[in-house]
């Protein structure tokens, strides 16, 4: 095999943070105990196929700026595929990454024909499990594309035409299969033109219930086929359409009790999705774990004033170690973990750029990890937190909510305010205080 990450001559070691080595981790040192995992075992990081590997660098005003050759379209585009998976495989092997993602069409072309499709998906997955057997690298989670092509421009589930989502559920049931042949963790749906440009046209309603048959038909066929990872929707609130269903993880969970499937499936948050749902990640991540649906993580960042989704690596020791610490809060992930769903700027020309994204993305991730899990194990946080809940643990609080004694109804209530004359005082929130205390992790941690 003929390297294609020719300069970058050995796989990526730790150095520790006093490392001036560029193409060395300063922070992510896998087998590093924290608690009682491996740092590896709780970040369980990934790297996508498809902004690394399938993306030319294209924007909608330029042409592709990468050196991906396996992109030239007068490949044979098995052959084009089978270069790209080497390249993949070497650079996963050289970055020490523990898993990868892909969609059904990064790795396999779709063909002419869905008999064509379906053929070449089944060929490549199989040589891919050769990869990952002979690297060691493990799939984190599986997608299909189904957003890209013209028959999905209304939708594929939410289509107003029924033919659409029989072809979307024949792709579905393709990579459902593959992840699950391949050993994926789970299995995600990103609702990629699921919703809507113009009310004009569109009977919401409708869609919803379209779009609640079709994962309840995806979960049935996880079951039947035995797959045990996760099924994992991807908040979004716009772009590729104007207004997408799946809004943000609060969104997600009603849709999901809705269609009754709250206790089968979870979400998979992307940092910049949350940004622009107008909500900060670490709230994203809150929320899904309140509902009990926190599945996996797409780790990327947006730009403050640019209202799009940018995909850049995440570099804010800040930002992840607030949301980390939600992650360790809720118990760390089960099936889920890290996957970097990040585009390299279209300058960034140099093939070890790509290391060099990956690399300060794993560190930031571990550093975080750090800080977050310092914070949560000294335990000051959560003791105020506590403090500041503890009257709903006895008394009152919890007369209120289990509707005993005055805190039966608005009217007992009334009588217990009218006769004790009750007049809370204000409590400090302490807000910048323990913004202070934050930060002072974030200088301590080693
Ligand atoms: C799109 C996005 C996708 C999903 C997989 O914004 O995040 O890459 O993660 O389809
Ligand atoms: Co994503």
């Amino acid at each position: 095999m003929s390297e294609f990450f020719s300069t970058v001559r050995e796989p990526i070691a730790y150095e520790g943070p006093e490392s001036d080595n560029p193409l060395a981790f300063r922070w992510y040192d896998a087998d590093r105990m924290v608690g009682d995992r491996t740092m590896a075992e709780h970040l369980r990081m990934a790297v996508c196929y498809w902004h690394s590997f399938n993306w030319p660098g294209n924007d909608v005003f330029g042409e592709g700026t990468f050196d991906r050759p396996w992109l030239d379209p007068a490949l044979d585009p098995m052959v084009a595929a089978r270069a790209k998976m080497e390249a993949a495989f070497e650079f996963f092997e050289k970055l020490r990454i523990p898993y990868f993602c892909f969609h059904d069409h990064d790795v396999s072309p779709p063909g002419a024909s869905f008999a064509q499709e379906t053929a070449n998906l089944m060929t490549l997955a199989e040589e891919m499990a050769g990869h990952m057997e002979r690297t060691g690298v493990g799939l984190l989670w599986g997608t299909a594309r189904l957003f890209g092509h013209p028959r999905f421009m209304a939708g594929a589930a939410t289509n107003p035409d029924p033919a659409v989502f029989a072809r979307a559920a024949a792709q579905v049931k393709n990579c459902l299969e593959v992840t699950h042949q391949l050993g994926g963790e789970n299995y995600v749906l990103w609702g990629g033109r699921e919703g809507y440009e113009t009310l004009l046209n569109t009977d919401l309603g409708r869609e919803f219930d379209q779009l609640g048959r079709f994962l309840t038909m995806v979960v049935e066929h996880k079951h039947a086929i035995g797959f045990t990872g996760t099924i994992l929707l991807e908040p979004k609130p716009q772009e590729p359409t104007k207004h997408q269903y799946d809004y943000d993880s609060q969104t997600c969970y009603a849709f999901l009790q809705r269609y009754g499937l709250e206790n089968e499936v979870k979400v998979n948050i992307e940092v910049n999705h949350a940004t622009l749902s107008g909500h900060d990640f670490q709230h994203e991540i809150a929320v899904a774990a309140a509902c009990g649906i926190l599945g996996s993580v797409d780790a990327n960042r947006g730009d403050d004033r640019l209202g799009w989704d940018t995909d850049q690596f995440p570099n804010s020791v800040e930002q992840m170690s607030l949301a980390v610490y939600e992650i360790l809060r809720a118990g760390g992930f089960s099936t889920g973990g890290f996957n970097f769903d990040t585009k390299l700027r279209r300058m960034s020309t140099r093939r070890e750029d790509l290391f060099h994204a990956h690399i300060g993305g794993m560190d930031t991730m571990a550093r975080s990890l750090l800080v977050a899990h310092q914070m949560l194990s000294d335990g000051v946080l959560e003791s105020y937190r506590s403090q500041r809940y503890q009257g709903w643990g006895t008394g009152l609080g919890s007369e209120i909510l289990d509707g005993t004694g005055p805190g039966v109804s608005l009217a007992s209530l009334h009588e217990l305010v009218a006769a004790e004359e009750l007049d809370p005082q204000p409590v400090s929130g302490r807000q910048e205080e323990l913004e202070n205390l934050v930060n002072r992790y974030i200088d301590r941690v080693r």
